[in-house]
């Protein structure tokens, strides 16, 4: 336990020195809100509808991120924390409909301007917990007096029922930090998982019976 806080110690004290590392990070977010933010104006100018129902953007926590490194046993140069941990940066988008979180997928490819590098379908494949958001690993340009840079991040994008699952099961796991959850609440957690799941796919029928966007 000594040696692990110990550790932990050490990660800390090479974060605080790295500050001009974070900078980039915080440009993409901004850069990403932006796009995200246009698009949506774009969406509902010209079809009075938008699949963003809204957006939020993150910084990963000193804690958060000292935690991954010592999990992933990640080598403590920048060059290794940016190739191998890309939520750095975070932006969570959440749509009404579950068609709006693959068409937005399917607009993260097409732009010239982000890379996409990899996909986690937590809705197709949800988590053991009960988990659903589709994750996609990025790079997005940000663009300097003299240079370009790709930064990555993770955007996560999910229905109103998926983040509502998810943002209240995290508050109740919160206390149990580090220790498993009684059963019982595990297996309820799952079941209104589906529950969510059933309302997603209740809400796709009628739109496809009343709205034609
Ligand atoms: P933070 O810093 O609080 O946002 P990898 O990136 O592939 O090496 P990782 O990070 O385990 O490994 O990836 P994963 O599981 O694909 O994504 C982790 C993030 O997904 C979490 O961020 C949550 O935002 C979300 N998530 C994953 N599982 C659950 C879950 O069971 N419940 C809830 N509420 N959210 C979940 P972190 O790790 O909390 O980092």
């Amino acid at each position: 336990m000594q040696n692990k806080n110990t550790k932990i110690e050490v990660i800390q004290k090479a974060l605080h020195n790295w500050g001009g590392f974070f900078i980039p990070y915080q440009m993409a977010l901004h850069e990403l809100e932006s796009d995200f933010k246009i698009i949506d104006l774009e969406w509902k100018t010209k079809h009075g509808y938008s699949p963003i129902e809204h957006l939020k953007t993150r910084m990963k926590t000193l804690k958060s991120l000292v935690e991954k490194i010592q999990n992933k046993e990640v080598s403590l140069t920048q060059e290794a924390v940016k190739n191998e941990i890309k939520d750095i940066a975070g932006v969570r988008i959440v749509t009404s409909f579950i068609d709006d979180v693959y068409m937005l997928k399917e607009h993260i490819k097409k732009r010239e301007d982000i890379r996409l590098l990899g996909v986690k379908d937590y809705i197709q494949e949800p988590k053991s917990s009960g988990y659903k958001s589709l994750h996609l690993i990025i790079e997005t340009q940000v663009i300097l007096s003299n240079e370009i840079l790709w930064v990555p991040a993770e955007i996560q994008i999910r229905t109103s029922a998926m983040d509502f699952w998810a943002s209240t099961e995290h508050k109740l796991n919160y206390k149990y930090q580090g220790e498993s959850i009684p059963e019982d609440a595990k297996k309820q957690l799952i079941e209104l998982s589906k529950a969510s799941s059933f309302m997603d796919n209740e809400m796709s029928k009628l739109r496809g019976k009343l709205l034609t966007y």
